[in-house]
């Protein structure tokens, strides 16, 4: 499915947009079943809390500041179901994973109108950590994505330094890991705009963020999380649930139970 080349920009850079990867057609069912959704179960929230809320946006900003989400879109609509695991998708990762890839989760990320806020340079490890790097995050597009909208920003090969350790205490009580905001810096980043139905995808440990969305529509999109299965999670989001093979075999590793059935 990927060429030598895509495969090698993955590897050296820690992402890569794949364009069109849903057909027009795809790509519009999905958005529909995504309002649809947002309708009856996402839930929108000033979003991710933290010191580095001050330090991207100033306190008028700060309070208007909003994110709609919803975990794992693919336990409620079969569009989404379909998408989690497409066949040009499974391909595309098991080329980068190798031949068994498993689904970790699905989760929507929609900045609103004019509030939707930016997310601060951090790694996804710290929210579903796992042990090592043989994880990948596919960002689908709903929208066409720029700088005015937030489009997804990444660190250029900063995958390469493993998983780093984040901010996740304040004085006030434990807030969304991320990193310093005096040591990591959005200017620093490559931005990688991207069309409705392409998918840009990027190894847990790439540092990554995005600037608010100053613009009068949403902007809508859906990471979905796949691992090798043999890359054991040990913290997190979703811990201990397994996930939906889309590609190969779950192999059985010396000590490897039977999956819990309850
Ligand atoms: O939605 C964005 O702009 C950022 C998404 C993100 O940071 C993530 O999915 O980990």
């Amino acid at each position: 499915m990927l060429t030598q080349q895509q495969i090698n920009f993955y590897h050296e850079h820690g992402y890569l947009r794949i364009p069109q990867l849903f057909t027009p057609e795809e790509t519009q069912e999905l958005s529909d079943e995504m309002d649809r959704l947002v309708e009856d179960w996402a839930f929108t929230s000033p979003g991710w809390s933290g010191p580095w809320r001050q330090a991207y946006m100033d306190p008028k900003t700060e309070k208007k500041s909003k994110l709609t989400a919803m975990h794992d879109l693919h336990l409620y609509s079969v569009a989404w179901m379909r998408a989690a695991t497409n066949a040009r998708l499974a391909e595309a990762l098991s080329d980068l994973l190798g031949k068994n890839v498993e689904l970790h989760h699905t989760t929507m990320h929609i900045k609103p109108p004019q509030t939707g806020h930016p997310f601060p340079m951090h790694q996804d490890n710290p929210f579903y950590g796992h042990q090592d790097g043989r994880f990948i995050d596919v960002l689908v597009h709903l929208d066409d994505t720029c700088h005015e909208n937030g489009e997804i920003r990444f660190l250029d090969g900063s995958h390469k330094n493993g998983h780093l350790e984040h901010i996740t205490q304040t004085e006030d009580g434990p807030c969304t890991p991320h990193l310093p905001t005096d040591q990591y810096h959005l200017e620093d980043t490559v931005p990688v705009p991207a069309t409705a139905g392409d998918v840009v995808l990027f190894c847990i440990d790439t540092v990554h963020g995005s600037y608010i969305n100053q613009t009068k529509k949403p902007r809508r999109l859906v990471r979905m999380g796949y691992r090798d299965p043999q890359n054991r999670q040990e913290y997190g989001q979703s811990l201990g649930r397994p996930g939906l093979m889309i590609s190969g075999y779950r192999e059985r590793k010396e000590g490897d139970e039977l999956l819990p059935n309850r």
